[in-house]
């Protein structure tokens, strides 16, 4: 895989992308419907930029041949929940799908064993099914779930990494971090309430479907 034909071997991974959004926007569809509780909040994806794509396989040291098997959040879809509990939830609901259609291949818990950055978040790494035009594919896929807190810091976070190359300076990077526990204890006080704020979120649920059906 020398010379990589970029558009051809993204093509996969973009329709993972859409399919596996797809897929996790109705059960939150479905249970909203049913006037259940969603732990999914919206769901996001995208496909990793090819400079992206080169830096990570170069900094890891992956050899070009190997980079479908290796650099496994090529394509990545993102959860983002309102509690930390439910995103343990939506990791049984895709467990569930484990062998069918999906096999998780692995998981990084990055909220247990949250990162020196301050960087929480989970991740499951699946092999996912992909029938091409020129035949099924397995392709790899990185599926992250975070809740609305943690999603805030790590997108700042994220733009900085950028502007500053990877190399935040001292004093920010000590400011990210004390953040990032501040979001972290913010969601520990939610998740003291959150059966309060479910209630009074389907209170409101109620009353708005009851006006809009006036
Ligand atoms: P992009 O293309 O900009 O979205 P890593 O060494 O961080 O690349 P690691 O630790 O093995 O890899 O993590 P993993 O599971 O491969 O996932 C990498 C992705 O997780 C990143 O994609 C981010 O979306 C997220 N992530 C991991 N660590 C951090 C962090 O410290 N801060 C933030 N904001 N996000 C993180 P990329 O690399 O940003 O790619």
């Amino acid at each position: 895989m020398q010379n990589i034909d970029w558009e051809k071997f993204l093509i996969p991974y973009e329709n993972a992308v859409e399919e596996l959004k797809v897929k996790f926007k109705s059960i939150r569809n479905e249970l909203i419907k049913m006037g259940e509780y969603s732990p999914i909040e919206f769901v996001t994806g995208r496909v990793k930029k090819i400079s992206s794509i080169l830096e990570k396989s170069k900094r890891l040291e992956v050899d070009m041949e190997n980079i479908d098997k290796e650099i496994e959040d090529i394509a990545g879809i993102r959860i983002m929940c309102q509690f930390v509990e439910d995103i343990y939830t939506v990791v049984d609901y895709i467990s569930e799908r484990d062998g069918k259609d999906l096999k998780v291949v692995g998981v990084k818990d990055y909220i247990t064993n949250y990162k020196d950055s301050g960087y929480r978040s989970y991740h499951v790494i699946i092999e996912y099914p992909i029938q091409t035009a020129f035949g099924n594919k397995n392709i790899l896929a990185e599926i992250q779930i975070r809740t609305l807190a943690m999603n805030f810091w790590a997108t700042i976070e994220h733009s900085l990494k950028y502007k500053y190359k990877r190399q935040i300076p001292d004093p920010i990077q000590l400011r990210l971090k004390n953040a990032a526990d501040a979001a972290f204890q913010l969601d520990q006080e939610m998740s003291q309430i959150r059966h309060e704020i479910r209630q009074a979120q389907k209170m409101f649920e109620i009353r708005s479907s009851t006006v809009s059906n006036i």
